[in-house]
């Protein structure tokens, strides 16, 4: 893998910061121990920052215009954009050296586990008691599965095929088969070169996607910073639950989130709701919204202006103060693809008229412009934030260490080796009360720890519980779902056992789209609170720790300063780590396994429903007044919903259980382990970056008696260079602080 430089000030310094503890370590290569540990952290930084990546997911309704977008921003045609719902997988670009795709495909077992989940919403004889599950690799389960979904039972039940989640699924497993077969087999498939085109076709035709875990593409663009990554989303309001799934776990892991808004369509309900659901995942304050213009729908520059102010408007009430930019994200791409020289006739002619009226392309230009730097300064802040939190507390103590060894140096030259002995003995006793609190510190952390993991289990088992008390949960769902019975029973043809199917189908899908939605969301707002008071302990808990830490080293500083070594003592910083990249708060993915069909059935088949049945009919016969018979059916469907209910509640409590157990053991514990052992680390690192290795630097000094005024020249050149990069750190800090 090729290394790239990590772009930024921070980057430079420590570049600098390598040179100069390499001269130090020239100087004094007896003293080497010290030296080693500063490049190490400076290392383990640099190498830090060049992998770090700030996530942008570029969002809005379908056809908004975001794959236009995402192709403007990389000046080419990266992602297939076009009329019909497009993208049916978010594909993630970033900028690199080489064209490349890497595209992973799901696991067979979970392609399997869904296709068996959304064949038991298919009531057909043939699937009944089969030995193992339809495995699509099987030419006559192939077979079956088609005749399944062109059959009397299935055109019936799934009427509004287009929409019907199981359908679509099934029939899209079916018809990519052939084509992917190969690739889920190796798992996942690297294209390169010309090759790489190939990846539009898997992202957009749904009955390819489906198969795909991820798509990850790397393309060059120097205007785009390195550490970079694009999200190009589904549309927020694709019909498909599994998109608005997948936009959720990827929004997860953003910083910062661009809002396509087209101009055709301005805000509507959906966009509102999508919002609240960003602004519950924290994503509120990390929103850039573009109004995508269609240059051809407005009239004049007037027009696009007043709509811009209306979109402002109307999102005021969500976002305080939106930050909105209008211009036209093809218009941007025809440009760019322009000044490389490959546009197509009727592109050039499309720009031709669009040019045609200055007033809106100057509009966009303007608009296009001020999202640039917009959009630059928000992935500047966001890596501002980032660093003032871990690497550059860091980056300092390392500068501060040096050139507080350089200057200690440069008195200490003139001392004899029987002066160097003494002063190191005595300031080797100064550092026991040092060790000692740094004793004390793990101990805390430790029990903290496991004191704040059990708690944390606590919480999580009543967050679960609470799920039964609370309205539009998961078990009040369950509790009180009613079905449409109007619709359920408008065809006075249709088996009573169709219906029953119909029922627990559209049950199933509001339960899921409720699971996957709102749930998740109550889950990510629950672990972000827990989070946040998780840090919060930690900070209160390490607080007088850091005191004593602090007087301790006051003292010892003291000390030095009596032996003619002056320095101020440090500020120690409390570093909590930011939460590991690969810890990632589980989401629920409700699956309901074939029981169900007993629960249901078992009701209208048992004794009692037959009996009640027979009843009825006879009652009928007699002309003793029996209910009509859709009265009956809806009291025989209600039952058996009943009996289905009570079935789900069960599943469902232990579903959440098993979820609960994730949520601990996945999480929230190696959450807690990672942050307290993060705190330590970091404390250790500032002390060792800092305390003078007085015994390597005494020994040193002593054995290079002959070349003392050498010495001497170099250590006056290297000081003052410590110092700048110092400074230069420290209003760095200061300016991330103000930022
Ligand atoms: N006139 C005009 N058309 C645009 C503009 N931006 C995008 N389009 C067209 O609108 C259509 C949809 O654009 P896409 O970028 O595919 O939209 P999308 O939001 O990614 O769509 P989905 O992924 O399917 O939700 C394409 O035909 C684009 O060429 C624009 O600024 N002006
Ligand atoms: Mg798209």
């Amino acid at each position: 893998m090729s290394v790239t430089t990590p772009p930024g000030e921070l980057a430079g310094e420590i570049t600098h910061l390598l040179e100069l503890t390499q001269e130090w370590q020239g100087l004094f290569p007896q003293a080497a121990e010290q030296a080693r540990h500063w490049r190490h952290v400076l290392e383990e930084v640099r190498t830090h920052l060049a992998e770090e990546v700030v996530r942008v997911a570029v969002v809005g309704a379908v056809k908004s215009g975001k794959s236009t977008l995402v192709n403007a921003l990389m000046g080419r045609e990266v992602l297939k954009r076009g009329a019909g719902i497009l993208t049916a997988m978010i594909t993630r670009v970033r900028p690199g050296p080489e064209e490349r795709a890497l595209l992973r495909f799901k696991d067979p077992d979970l392609i399997a586990g869904e296709i068996q989940q959304a064949l038991n919403f298919l009531p057909d004889a043939r699937l009944e008691n089969r030995p193992e599950p339809l495995d699509l690799s099987r030419p006559q389960d192939r077979e079956l599965l088609a005749a399944l979904l062109a059959g009397q039972e299935a055109a019936s039940l799934w009427a509004n095929g287009s929409l019907n989640q199981n359908y679509v699924l099934l029939s899209a497993y079916l018809a990519g088969f052939s084509q992917v077969q190969e690739a889920v087999a190796r798992g996942q498939v690297e294209l390169t070169g010309p090759e790489v085109q190939r990846h539009q076709e898997l992202v957009t035709r749904e009955e390819l996607a489906i198969y795909l875990a991820d798509a990850l593409l790397t393309l060059p663009a120097p205007d785009l910073p390195p550490w970079l990554e694009l999200g190009d989303c589904q549309g927020s309001d694709s019909p498909l639950p599994q998109h608005l799934t997948q936009v959720l776990a990827y929004l997860l892991k953003c910083d910062l989130a661009v809002y396509v808004i087209s101009s055709r369509m301005g805000l509507r309900q959906a966009d509102f709701q999508f919002l609240q659901e960003l602004r519950r995942m924290g994503l509120g304050e990390h929103l850039l919204f573009v109004l995508n213009l269609d240059l051809a729908d407005h009239k004049d520059a007037a027009d696009c202006e007043a709509l811009a102010a209306r979109v402002r408007r109307e999102l005021t009430p969500w976002v305080p103060t939106p930050r909105l930019c209008a211009f036209s994200a093809l218009e941007v791409l025809l440009k760019r693809r322009r000044e490389a020289g490959g546009l197509e006739p009727q592109e050039e002619a499309l720009l031709a008229l669009w040019q045609a009226d200055p007033g809106k392309t100057g509009l966009s230009r303007r608009g296009w412009e001020e999202f640039q730097l917009l959009f630059r300064r928000s992935l500047e802040e966001v890596r501002a934030r980032r660093q003032a939190g871990g690497a550059l507390p860091q980056v300092l103590m390392v500068a501060r260490g040096l050139a507080e060894q350089v200057e200690w140096a440069r008195r200490l030259l003139n001392r004899d080796a029987g002066a160097y002995r003494e002063l190191a003995a005595r300031l080797q006793a100064r550092r026991q009360p040092l060790a000692a609190v740094r004793v004390s510190l793990h101990q805390t952390l430790e029990g903290a720890s496991r004191h704040l993991g059990a708690e944390l289990k606590r919480r999580v088992d009543a967050f679960l519980s609470e799920q039964g008390s609370r309205e539009a949960s998961l078990i009040s769902f369950v509790l009180h779902y009613e079905p449409d019975w109007e619709r359920l029973l408008a065809n006075p043809e249709e088996p009573l056992r169709l219906r029953l199917y119909r029922l627990f189908q559209e049950f199933q899908q509001e339960l899921l789209k409720l699971a996957g939605g709102e749930f998740n969301l109550q889950v990510v707002e629950f672990v972000r609170r827990q989070e946040d008071w998780l840090r919060q302990e930690l900070r209160r808990i390490s607080e007088p720790l850091m005191v004593a830490l602090e007087e301790t080293l006051t003292l010892y500083y003291r000390e030095t300063s009596a032996l003619g070594l002056p320095g101020e003592p440090p500020t120690l910083r409390l570093e909590l780590p930011p939460t590991p990249a690969g810890l990632e708060i589980p989401l629920l993915s409700l699956t309901l396994e074939p029981g169900w069909r007993w629960a249901g059935e078992v009701w209208l088949r048992s004794g009692v429903g037959v009996l009640e049945r027979l009843w009825q009919r006879l009652k009928a016969k007699a002309g003793w007044g029996s209910l009509e018979p859709r009265r009956q059916e809806e009291r025989d469907l209600r039952r058996a919903l009943a009996a289905i209910r009570h079935w789900v509640r069960e599943e469902l409590r232990v579903q959440l259980v098993d979820f609960g157990e994730r949520l601990k053991f996945r999480y929230f514990l190696p959450l807690v382990q990672d942050l307290a052992r993060g705190v330590e680390e970091s404390l250790d690192r500032q002390l060792t970056s800092l305390l003078t290795d007085l015994e390597g630097l005494t020994q040193a000094l002593s054995h290079g008696e002959a070349d003392r005024e050498g010495r001497r020249r170099r250590l006056d050149s290297l000081a003052p260079r410590v110092r700048l990069v110092e400074a230069r750190l420290t209003s760095l800090a200061a300016a991330m602080k103000r930022g």
